[in-house]
């Protein structure tokens, strides 16, 4: 099977490209990314050197490279590459649009043009939008987003679904709630406030405190990615989830305590604008039409998760530099 996947230098991407060519001997890929900020070739180290594996730098958005690649005829495009922090899209949310839709867009168009058998579109439990304290999100939620990133995320949705109406395109849609695990971004909760802590500065908690996520292992999701893509049907839409559901206090005083620093460094700040306050995901359909579940629980997957940080002290160091330092100044100077 050759896949190509977009995106594949970031948090999600990389783990799942490792997870495949590990685990199936007869997988191919060709990874597209045009390294961002938050691609980062390390990542991929160990599958590097792998005849099964190649790297394209390049921008989903860039027409010529999309089309090159897919005129290799992949038997599936699986689109992870995206802006994919809420609070830069908050910033600016320029880039956003036009990685997030006019990207969807190219690769849409390229998987028509060369007859491409399958496009995975890798979306997010955002695009439903906030709950409240009660219910999840099930597939047949509407589309409620509030942030620029998850209303990018939403009308790429969109796209996709009216390209297999329209244009009976082979096309399945993945929603996936938080992820955590290695190689993670330190912008994002679980890895900013580890490394934080590991540094003894602030960490800043938005508001109450009290907004809820619904935390996965990034592995569950690459195996949930895997089974949607071999086995999904076309035109549907797969919720994945970890039945798991943490605020994000006690996921910080969690991250304190096991690093034995003190519940001190926590700082409550100004709120995220459009914060959503609680996301919950039903993934029952996943479960009982494809078989999928969750496997590694938050206890073991944070505690592994905080080892890995601390064991590759070098990766996140590296990345806390440069760009990231002007980005945390700009967001949380202020706050
Ligand atoms: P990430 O920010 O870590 O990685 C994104 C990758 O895309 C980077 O390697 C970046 O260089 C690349 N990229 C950005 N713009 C590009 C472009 N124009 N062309 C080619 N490559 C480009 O993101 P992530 O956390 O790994 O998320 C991957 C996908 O999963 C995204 O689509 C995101 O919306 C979705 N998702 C993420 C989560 C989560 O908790 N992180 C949850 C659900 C869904
Ligand atoms: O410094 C912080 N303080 C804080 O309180 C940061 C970075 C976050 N938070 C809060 C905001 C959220 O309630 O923690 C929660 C998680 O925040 P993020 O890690 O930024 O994730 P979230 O906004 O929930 O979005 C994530 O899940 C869905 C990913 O970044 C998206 O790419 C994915 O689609």
């Amino acid at each position: 099977m050759k896949i190509l996947v977009t995106g594949g230098c970031g948090f999600i991407g990389s783990n799942f490209i490792i997870y495949m060519l590990e685990t199936y001997t007869d997988v191919e890929i060709v990874n597209i990314d045009l390294l961002t900020y938050a691609g980062n070739l390390e990542n991929l180290k160990s599958v590097e050197q792998s005849t099964r594996y190649r790297f394209v730098k390049g921008d989903i958005t860039d027409r010529d490279i999309v089309r090159l690649l897919a005129s290799e005829k992949p038997d599936v495009i699986v689109n992870f590459a995206a802006e994919s922090h809420v609070d830069r899209s908050i910033i600016d949310p320029s880039a956003f649009i036009k990685t997030n839709i006019l990207g969807v867009q190219v690769l849409l168009d390229a998987c028509r043009e060369f007859g491409i058998p399958r496009f995975v579109q890798i979306s997010t439990d955002e695009v439903y939008g906030s709950l409240g304290p009660e219910g999840s999100f099930s597939e047949t939620n509407p589309l409620e987003p509030n942030s620029p990133y998850s209303a990018s995320k939403a009308s790429a949705d969109l796209l996709v679904h009216a390209y297999f109406k329209t244009f009976n395109l082979n096309v399945v849609i993945t929603r996936c709630s938080n992820n955590y695990g290695p190689y993670q971004f330190p912008e994002k909760l679980i890895p900013l406030m580890i490394t934080n802590a590991l540094e003894d500065k602030d960490l800043p908690v938005y508001g109450d405190g009290l907004n809820v996520r619904d935390w996965i292992h990034v592995l569950d999701h690459c195996k949930a990615v895997n089974t949607v893509m071999r086995h999904g049907v076309a035109g549907q839409v797969y919720n994945i989830g970890g039945r798991c559901e943490y605020c994000n206090i006690d996921i910080v005083k969690l991250i304190v305590n096991k690093l034995g620093k003190s519940e001190s460094l926590i700082k409550f700040v100004k709120d995220r604008p459009g914060h959503d306050r609680r996301y919950c995901m039903n993934a029952d359909k996943l479960t009982s039409e494809l078989g999928w579940s969750p496997e590694i629980s938050f206890p073991d997957g944070i505690e592994q998760t905080i080892n890995w940080y601390l064991e590759n002290q070098a990766w996140w160091e590296r990345i806390k530099t440069g760009e990231y330092l002007k980005y945390y100044d700009t967001w949380y100077g202020e706050r």
